[in-house]
């Protein structure tokens, strides 16, 4: 007992707290601390985020007031006989009311904010949101607009060949461009597993779930660029999969629909040309070298028995409408995923080029599949 007397208060024991309370007070506590973030709702998640640790804080100190006083007040010492009282239904009475009304007193607020999160009230941009194995896509609703957001950072820096850039495994190839004083709407689901669409700067995080649409909106007033990432495990490249919101002045916006939306009548045209054999597989080829030489190998041949071969394929040498079929869907359960996210032009070049390629031309029926092919698919799904 003396012993422990001792280090209490013993000098060396002020020095070890003095020097914790020095690194409590020169501590950066707003850098641990959760984030206010931009917008409304974030600055109301945050302020209710506080008032609850308060309560917690205070909560705690009194417990453990009343534990440590006890232990010191009530040593065997000073009290050899201990007291030998039984329940008491007046003290049970009040730490069970006393809870109770301190947990009402935290959900009334509470409440309040979610049911302002869950406003599902349409928004003046409506945007879904589709996550991917392991990419997002974004269709803007009122616009027409529909684009695939990958990862951008590249493979050296991941691999520590070169120095890790400032937005390491935050940047993406495509933003998703919002302006300033809307309410931007987003309608959030999933291709194939559950992912999460999280932006701590706006307090949405949301399960992005395949067949159910879960909602999400924000008014963001600064313009900025506010980044987020997948916050559910999807898999081996979940940790790939980053969200950046750009929000920009309206007039700034509109420029862009304006641009987005020529590029689509553009390739609208394109799909609509004559297109001949040769100008397909010109093109064809270097999609293939981007989207399937990986599998099937540059020559065409794949490493059988788990890539197949597409020379001499009886899909590739004669059957178009199954090629098409297989390319658009994917192969369940194999390697072979679903293309479906090339245009109508790339889709029919590359199933072109390889129908042309490696002989299988002469071989098969020599068919080439044209744009207007994979549109007809397309619209035969609907
Ligand atoms: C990640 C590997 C992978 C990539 C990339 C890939 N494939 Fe495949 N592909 C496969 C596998 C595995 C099969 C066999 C599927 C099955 O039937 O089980 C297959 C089957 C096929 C078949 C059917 C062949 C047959 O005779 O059954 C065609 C055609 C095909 N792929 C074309 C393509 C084209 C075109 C691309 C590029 C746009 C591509 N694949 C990209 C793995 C891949
Ligand atoms: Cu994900």
């Amino acid at each position: 007992m003396t012993n422990i007397r001792n280090l209490i208060f013993s000098s060396k024991s002020y020095a070890i707290l003095l020097t914790l309370f020095s690194v409590a007070t020169s501590a950066d506590w707003n850098a641990l601390n959760m984030t206010q973030g931009v917008t409304e709702i974030s600055k109301e998640v945050y302020e209710l985020h506080m008032l609850i640790f308060w309560i917690c804080v205070v909560i705690g100190l009194l417990v453990f007031g009343v534990l440590f006083y006890s232990m010191y007040a009530h040593t065997k010492k000073k009290n050899p006989i201990p007291a030998t009282f039984h329940e008491s239904t007046k003290i049970e009475l009040v730490w069970t009311i006393i809870p109770f009304l301190i947990l009402i007193a935290m959900a009334v607020p509470a409440s309040k904010t979610l049911q302002n999160i869950y406003d599902v009230e349409a928004g003046d941009i409506n945007i879904q949101v589709v996550g991917y194995q392991w990419h997002w896509q974004y269709r803007y609703l009122e616009d027409d607009i529909s684009f695939f957001s990958y990862l951008m950072t590249d493979l050296d820096e991941i691999y520590n060949k070169v120095p890790k850039g400032e937005n390491y495994l935050q940047e993406v190839d495509e933003m998703v461009l919002v302006p300033i004083g809307k309410k931007i709407r987003f309608l959030i689901t999933a291709n194939d597993v559950i992912h999460s669409w999280w932006i701590p700067a706006f307090a949405i995080k949301q399960d992005a779930i395949p067949g159910f649409i879960n909602t999400a909106w924000t008014v963001i007033d600064e313009p900025g660029v506010y980044r987020g990432k997948c916050t559910e495990l999807c898999g081996k490249n979940h940790a790939f999969m980053p969200i950046v919101v750009k929000a920009v002045e309206q007039e700034e916006y509109d420029l862009w629909v304006s641009e987005k939306r020529s590029a689509a009548i553009a390739l609208a045209e394109l799909t609509e040309e004559d297109w001949t054999k040769e100008e397909l597989i010109e093109r064809g080829e270097a999609l293939y070298a981007k989207n399937c030489a990986a599998c099937h190998q540059t020559n065409g041949q794949g490493l059988p028995p788990i890539f197949p071969s597409l020379v001499g394929s009886d899909i590739v040498l004669n059957n178009k409408d199954e090629q098409i079929k297989i390319l658009m869907e994917g192969v369940q359960g194999s390697a072979m995923a679903s293309f479906s996210y090339l245009s109508e032009v790339e889709m029919a070049s590359v199933i072109t080029y390889t129908r042309q390629s490696w002989g299988n031309a002469q071989k098969g029926d020599g068919e080439i599949v044209i744009p207007k092919d994979i549109v007809e698919y397309k619209q035969s799904k609907i």
